[in-house]
């Protein structure tokens, strides 16, 4: 079935509110061909959120979060809800991103909780799910895989579960500048079909999966012109308009 591709730029902790205003106003200017052909969101640290939203409005490009907490409020210092997020005029959120899975200690459970809340909440969730090198080398990517989607996925009906994206991204790809070849990557995503179908019948052909790691201009188009490839979570490469730009075309 045919997926609108969707391309998502992981700002991490980069742009003070001035420079994403400014990044986000370039976008909405060069999406061309693309905008209302490609779905486009790019994802500021929470501080820049409210404003990159307001300089997106009327444009094709949308915002997310990119961490949420699962509670609606309450004593959890440094935690923003998923309330707090759609007020601030994000679309989407990003959870379990092996950043936060590692250096953070997220959890399938707390990955679970947290997309949750963004249903709950009116967003769109786009859950990370991928192996680290030494879970590849051992032959154990499509079952650490199989599981981080599964947990993450607990409990959501169908109707919930076609609001989700899924970005694979395997760990050792993640800002290394290797890339998981266009085979490499159809392989899982087809893995990660599978189990979306299993999950939510038919729903699943519906839902996007996102492939994340060193996306770059060069590798974009090979790699989403894979069956099972709807998009990229893009990280450095998402910091400067021209690449990202390059990168979103390579969607059409
Ligand atoms: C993976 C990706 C964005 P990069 O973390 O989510 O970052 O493209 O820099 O590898």
């Amino acid at each position: 079935m045919a997926r609108t591709k969707f391309v998502c730029g992981n700002w991490k902790m980069h742009k003070t509110v001035a420079e994403a205003v400014q990044l986000v106003k370039e976008l909405a200017a060069g999406l061309g061909d693309a905008a209302g052909k490609v779905q486009v969101a790019v994802a500021p640290p929470f501080t820049a959120l409210h404003a990159a939203a307001q300089a997106a409005a009327g444009s094709a490009v949308e915002v997310a979060g990119q961490d949420v907490h699962w509670e609606v409020q309450g004593a959890f210092t440094g935690e923003v809800s998923a309330a707090m997020l759609a007020e601030a005029g994000c679309r989407h959120g990003i959870v379990g991103h092996s950043e936060r899975r590692q250096l953070f200690g997220e959890t399938d459970e707390a990955v679970r909780r947290k997309a949750g809340a963004l249903l709950a909440a009116g967003l769109a969730p786009i859950v990370c799910v991928g192996e680290t090198l030494a879970e590849r080398e051992a032959g154990r990517t499509l079952e650490v895989v199989d599981r981080q989607v599964r947990q993450g996925l607990a409990g959501l009906d169908a109707g919930a579960l076609g609001r989700v994206t899924v970005a694979y991204e395997p760990v050792w790809a993640i800002g290394t500048g290797k890339t998981a070849t266009a085979a490499q990557a159809q392989e899982v995503h087809a893995a990660i079909r599978k189990i979306l179908r299993d999950l939510g019948g038919s729903v699943s052909d519906a839902i996007r999966i996102q492939y994340g790691g060193s996306v770059k201009p060069e590798n974009a188009q090979e790699l989403m012109s894979q069956p099972d490839v709807d998009g990229a979570l893009v990280g450095g490469a998402s910091l400067k308009a021209k690449d990202f730009l390059a990168i979103v075309k390579g969607a059409l």
